[in-house]
């Protein structure tokens, strides 16, 4: 704990730590005070003890009282938590069937006024503790507690975190600091953090987190060894005391690297007996492991094709290893030959995840679930959703979203994702005819997959605010909300966001939640247009790079020449990528005409005089929004400048230092992108403003 205080006084240095769960000392505590001193206790697992603190802790920060804890029953008013086995509900007029038609993960919160009771009940403990973060986000609103009757279930099944954290105490692509679990080439001694941040992710209803990155170079090989079981399982115990399941990133050259075997063939017997020997070992240490995520064949990583095998194979030897444990693979789809050479303008990396998995549907075994990335290439400011979602009815899917900024200011610049994910997961597949949605495939409705949910690429660290930026613990806490429930509203997100963190002021709300709402958008203005994406620095991703291509000297990612600009991914004359989706997506996005504006140089190559949807050219849209999007950082800085004062100094301090560093690197892009374009089309700004 000492290294997140400061250590002059022994105090936090900023309340930023605690993210949305500053628990503040409530404005109107006379409210709710009848019911604020007493906690009665219903069972006594190590969730609900989770459960139970942190009641305690808030009730102490926000009434300023220590409340008394209890067993249930009691005759004074109480907060009661327990589950539907341990609470006679029927004394409450509840019907126990009321839980019989709610998942595992579901619960009840309500106030029975005459038994003087606020129930918090889960259908498992799991359940409570989320129940009890759900109660105290309603007393952080300070919102009425009076006709409280609330039943919820999160709609996605498996709600994952996975770190990219290094042994090393790197984190790839992180963006606050270093790792919250490992230094030095081992875990951390000190695990509070760890802790704190288990608290934030059931906070929001993440259930499951692999604790190291997908890339598993040598040292972390070992993390499946007898030198580091203890200490995975040490973490492991401090997660799922908040009902958060450990997975970790396996290395798939492991049966030699750790085995001495010479061979890590899918096929090969006793490379099939290593892993169900390891699995037994992992399962012996922790019981409640969840299993493995695996980047194979991807990016220089080892996997099957090594030896002719396909991910079928790969994927199965260690799904059938962790079967017995009711452990489960998550098999990236993350797979491309990053050293293709595109010149011909018919290989195309987009194409990569659909043309490796979409044949092998129905062939993995039922403990398989395929992570596929939100879309085709990788996180970028905008791309389509990917065709793969939905285009495997027998196979098991996860979507991946990014939290971590990489193509999208690096928590720096301010990009809020929320609206994006939710384009995402309303995005219509039809790939059971209307409707098919991509929440309706994550949430595993539409085919009936027997696992299925959403994870995202983390984006904390150890910075003492955990995200760098205070302003990106929105998309964190966003996360884990929408993913809960894709079916809350941007704006309900946002506003929650913005009351748990920053308090009640109208004028805090309001700038606040305007910066938000318009960040992606600003981003995307400035950076790389109409879908086109990267145009960043090769290796760190920040800033731009018009013709910066991340593996090799051939050309650029956009194509473009004095002529025009995109890349040509339709069915007759480009790559084919537009043929990927089903009816009638693959004929808007095939079509010049009806492919929506914001993609279109995603899927054609135009000239720079083709006239948009918007009724603008490419390049004088190219003008306009690189001209906008530095008014809109401008903006956004004055906005911001106004709440000096009103959000606390250390805070302020911290967002006010990343919006300059972000006007500066939205300069930048205006002014490389402008007069890139400009030299390769000849053609002026309209407008006539400055070029450089
Ligand atoms: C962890 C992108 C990132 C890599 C990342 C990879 C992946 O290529 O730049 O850092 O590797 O995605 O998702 O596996």
């Amino acid at each position: 704990m000492q290294e997140i205080l400061n250590n002059e006084n022994n105090q936090l240095l900023t309340n930023s730590y605690h993210c949305w769960l500053q628990y503040r000392k409530l404005e109107n505590a006379e409210k709710y005070s009848k019911i604020a001193s007493t906690i009665a206790v219903a069972d006594d697992t190590v969730v609900i003890n989770s459960a139970v603190n942190e009641l305690k802790n808030a009730l102490n920060s926000m009434f300023d009282i220590t409340p008394s804890v209890q067993p249930f029953p009691t005759n004074e008013y109480s907060i009661v938590l327990g589950t539907y086995e341990s609470v006679d509900l029927e004394e409450f007029g509840i019907a126990r069937e009321l839980f019989s038609n709610l998942n595992e993960e579901g619960y009840l919160l309500k106030y029975a006024e005459n038994q003087k009771q606020v129930l918090l009940i889960g259908k498992t403990d799991q359940g409570t503790l989320y129940a009890t973060f759900h109660f105290l986000r309603i007393l952080q609103r300070e919102e009425s507690i009076d006709d409280l009757e609330i039943i919820e279930a999160p709609k996605n099944q498996l709600r994952m975190m996975n770190q990219w954290d290094n042994i090393d105490g790197s984190i790839e692509r992180g963006y606050s600091g270093n790792s919250i679990f490992f230094n030095d080439n081992d875990f951390t001694n000190d695990l509070t953090r760890v802790r704190d941040y288990a608290r934030l992710l059931s906070s929001v209803g993440v259930n499951a987190i692999s604790i190291n990155n997908v890339n598993v170079w040598d040292i972390e090989t070992n993390l499946i060894s007898e030198k580091f079981l203890p200490k995975v399982k040490e973490v492991a115990d401090i997660l799922e005391s908040y009902a958060i399941t450990t997975y970790l990133s396996i290395n798939y050259a492991s049966p030699m690297e750790l085995g001495n075997l010479e061979s890590a063939d899918p096929l090969n017997e006793e490379v099939e007996k290593w892993w169900a020997e390891k699995v037994e070992e992992i399962y012996s240490y922790i019981p409640e492991f969840g299993g493995f995520v695996v980047k194979a064949d991807s990016e220089g990583r080892p996997g099957p094709f090594t030896y002719g095998r396909g991910h079928v194979e790969g994927a199965n030897v260690l799904a059938r290893a962790l079967k017995p444990f009711n452990g489960k693979v998550v098999w990236r789809c993350f797979v491309y030959n990053c050293l293709q050479d595109w010149r011909d303008r018919k290989t195309d990396r987009a194409r990569a995840a659909y043309d490796n998995f979409k044949s092998l549907d129905g062939q993995f075994l039922d403990n398989v679930i395929l992570q596929i990335k939100n879309g085709p290439m990788d996180f970028q400011v905008r791309e389509p959703v990917s065709p793969l979602l939905g285009a495997m009815k027998d196979t098991n899917q996860v979507l991946e979203f990014q939290i971590a900024q990489e193509y999208t200011g690096q928590q720096i610049d301010v990009c809020y994702l929320i609206p994006q994910w939710k384009e995402v997961l309303n995005f219509d597949t039809y790939a059971k005819g209307e409707g098919s949605t991509v929440k309706s495939i994550a949430d595993g409705s539409l085919y009936g997959y027997k696992h299925s949910g959403i994870a995202a690429v983390s984006n904390i660290g150890d910075d003492i605010n955990w995200t760098g930026n205070t302003l990106a613990q929105a998309n964190f806490y966003g996360f884990g909300r929408l993913i809960w429930n894709p079916d809350l509203t941007t704006d309900e997100i946002t506003k929650d966001w913005i009351h748990l963190t920053f308090g009640n002021d109208p004028k805090v709300v309001e700038e606040i939640e305007y910066m938000l709402l318009h960040s992606w958008r600003t981003y995307e203005n400035y950076t790389a247009p109409l879908g086109v994406g990267w145009m960043v620095n090769p290796d760190h991703h920040y800033g731009p790079n018009v013709e910066g291509y991340e593996y090799s000297k051939w050309g650029t990612y956009h194509f473009a020449d004095r002529d025009g600009i995109g890349v040509d991914r339709t069915i007759e004359t480009g790559t084919g990528y537009a043929g990927q989706y089903f009816e009638p997506n693959a004929k808007v996005y095939n079509s010049l005409e009806n492919c929506p504006d914001e993609l279109l140089l995603f899927f054609h190559h135009v000239p720079y005089t083709h006239k948009l949807q918007s009724g603008e050219t490419v390049i004088q849209h190219i003008y306009n929004t690189h001209y906008q999007g530095v008014e809109e950082v401008e903006d956004f800085i004055q906005r911001w400048n106004s709440l000096k004062g009103k959000v606390e100094d250390w805070v302020f301090e911290n967002v006010k230092d990343r919006l300059q560093r972000q006007l500066e690197n939205a300069i930048e892009w205006r002014d490389r992108i402008n007069t890139y374009f400009y030299r390769k089309s000849g053609i002026p700004d309209q407008q006539g403003r400055p070029i450089y």
